[in-house]
This record gives structure tokens, C-alpha cells and sequence, in this order.
């Protein structure tokens, strides 16, 4: 028998969700979870995985709501995208079917799967982060929209429930079911008297090594020595012309190795060279950061320009470090791992944009304390005709244009030149500063940050800064950004993807089970040969 809509209203669901790969991720838990979640006053539960369904369906007739999660390469997606998915979830015994309804990248979309969820005689639970999202996810027939998504399109994870979003979205329908970061009976009353017709608790139920992990954090605070002595990390900075990688603690570089990229070569050499050269430091660190030029998404890396390093397709760059390594990676764009190291370098939290102007044009933007990750930020792919901009604004043109008028030589040496009063080079460096100029104007009026923070090879050659501010004060005095070196210099990008690496406590978790290396509280035991 179908469930009514109505049946989950004024409720608790309890989301039974292990950890991907942990200890509980097993169908005996799983049904564990969700028969004392029941017995206890659930209405109902929250169930991934055609499987687990299945084993929850023959344990219990209450409400199930299935989703299938997928780490897609082509897409941000993970929640049910597929209409296959919906009827898998169906078949298994679900009773409302949640899928992802961003405005993303998708291979189905709401329309299809909000009708096979119709088709297969169930109800819809739309996965929002906004209410734009619902409102498409209505027009599209859906009989419920979440809260799930908000804050998990973009930037680090907030904290917080945003209880804001599901009052948002009971203006739009009474059909509103709060879920994302509820923790805590004030917040699930938060999210009922904000007009919720049903709560979903996850973590705070059913996830052993969240609940875990809180109580360990907030003990650590009270028991461990101020200060509090940070693991080590690998730091790298992979870009166009030359890897950096470094061992960092607390935010302290400790030594450094630096090569060039092997521009001929591919991943998995890189990964070696990277690999070698570190060899020695085997064993003090803990974990490893990797900033990389090109598109990081959901453990994969992508080149944006082939120019600027020859990467084809999608590369599992988080997996394949992982398996290199041994330890947890953390993996980011470089100018948007160097503009998080700039942004906690500083006591200013006002927000700011990162330019490196290097074998590339890339940026990173960190805005109300988050940093913004996915494409954002890569200002160099910005059309110019038919050429991203970075093709006229970067060091391989100032070289290619040097040796056009006759000048065989390293971008530094035309800087140089310039400096020595030569004609020749003041006009490449001033063609060079006067588009860069117009960028961090155009950046201004766009998001208008606090500063404006440069670092790359170019960015950072003498006098450059200087140049693009004379620039900028003819082309747009009423919006001057506010110009800075990067304080960290060619270390932002190591520095920002330790810190990151540092706090990313949940990427422990994602490795465990494969390398049968457990890890507790930041230290690590081997479990197994
Ligand atoms: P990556 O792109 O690998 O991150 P860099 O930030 O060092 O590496 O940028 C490389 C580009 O910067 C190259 O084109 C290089 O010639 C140029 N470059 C490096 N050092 C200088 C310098 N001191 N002055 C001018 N250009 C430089
Ligand atoms: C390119 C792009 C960005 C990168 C930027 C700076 C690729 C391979 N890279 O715009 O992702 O941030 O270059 O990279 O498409 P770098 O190598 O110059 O430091």
C-alpha cells in the first residue's frame, strides 16, 4: 500500500546513513539504526542505497525515504541522479524518493525524475539549496521539497542548520521537510516552528564517528596542551611550470622541495616525481594537501586549459594520491587554495579576491569567510573572442612575445630589460599590466572585495604591482581595487591547502576501510599488513 502524503507530517525522520566505508556501513546496522529510530518515535526514516532499502522494507512497514548517492566525474550531483536510480530505489521499497534538485550540472533532470518518481507510483522529495530550487522543483510536481542541499553546493560546509531556507520554503508549501546539519532538539523545534512539516536528523542519530568526532574535538580543547600541536602535513602546489611541495605544521613552512612539472609527462608521473622527492618525509606527516592548476571536483582533477598544463580528461587525482601516499588527501585549485592561505595569513576577515598571474591566469575567492571552490574564481578562462584571457595575460606570452620582436628570453629578463629602461620590454610589461589593470577593475564592480591579493611568477616580479596600479588609477579611479602582494609570497597556495588538509577531518574517514589504516583522534594505527 502507497503512503499518504500526509503520513510524515509533525514528525521526527531519522536519516540512517553510516559513513561510506566505515565500520557501520553494513545492512545489519543499517536496519539496527532504523528499527530503534522506530521504536523510539520516528515516523519515519531516511535510507541509501537500493540495498539497504530492501533489508529496512522487510524489517518495518513504516515510511521509507530512499536515495542513491553516486560520485559522478561529469557532474556535482549525488543524490539519485539517475532515472534508473528512482526505479531501483522503487523496486526496493521505498515509499518517497529523494533526489538532488539543484541547478547543476545534471544527467537527468528534476522534470524526468520527479515523473518516473510518479510513474512508479511514489511520492517526491525534491533535495534543495535554495528556493529557486524549489520553486522549480514544484512546477515540476514533486510532493516534497528539503532543505537538504543548502550550504553543500559551494564553499567550505557551514556549521549551522539554515532554518532561514525552510521558512523560505514554507512560504512556497506546507510539503516542507527540514534536513541538513540538525544536531540538537532546539534546532529540530528551530526548524518546526519555522513551518517544517517533518524533521530529518542524520549525524546526530546514526553517524557513530560524527558524534564521535564532536565530543573528541571538544575533550581535545580541555585536555590537550595550549597549544595545540597540529599533525604535519604534506603541502603541494602542482602548476604549470614547477611543484612546490612542502612540509607544514600550524602553518609554518618547515622544508621545501621544488621542481619543475614535467609539461611532456601525465598524472600518475607527476604523482611519482612528487612522491620521490618527498620520500624522506615519510612518516612525519599525516595527511597531504594537493592545490593543483586546473578544476578540482568531487576527487577528480580537470584541466580548464591544456595550454597551461596538457591534462586530458578527468583524472581521480584524490583516489590516486590517496593510494600513493597512505594518508588522507585534500585536494583544491591552486589560486584557491593560495587565496584561503591568504585569507587566514591576515586578521582581516573582509573578503577577498587571489590572482596568480604565472603559467596561467587563476584566482580564488573567499567571501564571507568561505572559500568559493568548483569553477569559481577562474577569471583567466574568461572569453577574449574567441581565446580565454589568459592566452595574452600569462608568463609563456610575455616569453612568446619576447622572442616575436627578436628577444629569445625567460619572462624575468624582459622584466628586467624594462626595468633597465628598454623599449622593447616596457611595452610588453605594460601590455601585460594594462590587461591585468582592467581585470582587477572589472573584478571590483563584479564582487567588490576588500583587497585584491597577487601572487604567481609575474604577479610577483619586480615593479609589476606598481605598474598595474598606475594602470588602474587612469582606467577606473572610482572603483580602485585595493592591491597587495601576497604576504605569503609563492607559498600562499602550500600554506592554504595544509589548512585545509589540516581541518578536513572527514576526508579520515573516506580511506580508512580501504587502507585498513584506522585513525583515531589525528593519530593513526595500522590495522592490518
Ligand atoms: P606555476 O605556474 O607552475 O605555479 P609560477 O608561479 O612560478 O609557476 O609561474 C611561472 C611563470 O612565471 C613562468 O612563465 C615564469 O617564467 C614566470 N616567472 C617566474 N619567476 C619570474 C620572475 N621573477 N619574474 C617574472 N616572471 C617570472
Ligand atoms: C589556468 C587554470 C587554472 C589555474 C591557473 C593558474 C588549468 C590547467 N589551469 O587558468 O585552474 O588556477 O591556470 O595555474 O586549466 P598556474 O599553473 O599558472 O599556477
Amino acid at each position: 500500500m502507497n503512503v499518504q502524503i500526509e503520513s510524515l507530517n509533525n514528525g521526527l525522520i531519522v536519516s540512517c546513513q553510516p559513513v561510506p566505508g566505515g565500520a557501520m556501513d553494513d545492512d545489519v546496522y543499517v536496519v539496527g539504526f532504523a528499527l530503534a529510530a522506530l521504536s523510539a518515535g520516528a515516523r519515519g526514516v531516511r535510507i541509501e542505497s537500493a540495498r539497504y532499502v530492501a533489508a529496512v522494507r522487510q524489517a518495518t512497514p513504516a515510511p521509507i525515504i530512499g536515495l542513491v548517492k553516486r560520485d559522478l566525474t561529469d557532474s556535482p550531483v549525488r543524490i539519485t541522479p539517475f532515472v534508473d536510480d528512482v526505479f531501483a530505489l522503487a523496486q526496493a521499497g521505498a515509499d518517497i524518493i529523494a533526489f538532488d534538485a539543484t541547478d547543476r550540472v545534471r544527467p537527468a533532470n528534476v522534470e524526468a525524475l520527479a515523473q518516473a518518481v510518479r510513474d512508479a507510483g511514489k511520492l517526491s522529495m525534491a533535495d534543495c539549496s535554495s528556493v529557486d530550487d524549489a520553486r522549480r522543483a514544484l512546477a515540476a510536481g514533486v510532493d516534497y521539497v528539503g532543505s537538504t542541499m543548502s550550504g553543500y553546493t559551494g564553499g567550505p560546509e557551514p556549521t549551522e542548520p539554515d532554518i532561514e531556507l525552510v521558512a523560505r520554503l514554507r512560504a512556497l508549501t506546507p510539503n516542507v521537510i527540514a534536513e541538513g546539519r540538525i544536531r540538537t532538539p532546539e534546532q529540530a523545534q528551530a526548524a518546526a516552528k519555522a513551518g517544517a512539516a517533518c524533521v530529518v536528523v542524520g549525524s546526530a542519530i546514526t553517524r557513530t564517528e560524527h558524534v564521535t568526532d564532536w565530543f573528541a574535538r571538544a575533550l581535545d580543547a580541555v585536555y590537550a596542551p595550549v597549544p595545540v600541536v597540529l599533525p604535519m602535513v604534506l603541502g603541494v602546489d602542482l602548476g604549470g611550470t614547477k611543484i612546490r611541495a612542502s612540509l607544514v605544521q600550524a602553518g609554518a613552512v618547515l622544508d621545501t622541495v621544488v621542481f619543475a612539472t614535467d609539461r611532456a609527462g601525465q598524472p600518475d608521473g607527476w604523482l611519482r616525481a612528487i612522491s620521490d622527492a618527498t620520500l624522506l618525509w615519510r612518516g612525519r606527516y599525516a595527511r597531504v594537501g594537493m592545490a593543483v592548476t586546473g578544476a578540482v571536483r568531487n576527487g577528480a582533477w580537470r584541466a580548464m586549459n591544456t595550454a597551461t598544463l596538457g591534462l586530458e580528461g578527468d583524472f581521480p587525482l584524490q583516489a590516486q594520491a590517496e593510494a600513493i601516499f597512505g594518508v588522507p588527501v585534500t585536494i583544491a585549485n591552486d589560486a584557491q587554495a593560495a587565496a584561503w592561505g591568504e585569507f587566514r595569513a591576515s586578521a582581516d576577515p573582509s573578503d577577498l579576491v587571489f590572482l596568480t598571474l604565472s603559467t596561467g591566469l587563476g584566482g580564488g575567492i573567499v567571501a564571507q569567510g568561505r572559500l568559493m571552490q568548483g569553477l569559481a574564481g577562474h577569471f583567466g578562462q574568461m572569453r577574449v573572442g574567441d581565446e580565454p584571457l589568459e592566452a595574452t595575460l600569462c608568463g609563456p606570452w610575455i616569453a612568446a612575445e619576447a622572442h616575436r620582436l627578436g628577444h629569445a628570453c625567460q619572462p624575468k629578463y624582459v622584466f628586467d630589460a624594462a626595468i633597465a629602461g628598454e623599449d622593447w620590454a616596457m611595452g610588453i610589461i605594460d601590455a601585460v599590466s594594462a590587461r591585468f589593470a582592467r581585470l582587477c577593475c572589472d573584478i571590483q564592480v563584479m564582487l567588490d572585495p576588500a583587497r585584491i591579493v597577487i601572487g604567481g611568477g609575474v604577479g610577483l616580479a619586480d615593479g609589476f604591482i606598481e605598474r598595474v596600479q598606475q594602470h588602474i588609477a587612469r582606467m577606473c579611479p572610482a572603483a580602485a581595487p585595493q592591491l597587495q602582494a601576497a604576504r605569503l609570497g609563492h607559498e600562499a597556495g602550500i600554506i592554504g591547502i595544509a589548512d585545509l588538509a589540516q581541518s578536513d577531518r572527514m576526508a579520515l574517514y573516506s580511506i580508512s576501510r580501504k587502507s585498513g589504516i584506522a585513525f583515531t583522534s589525528g593519530k593513526c594505527v595500522k590495522t592490518r599488513g
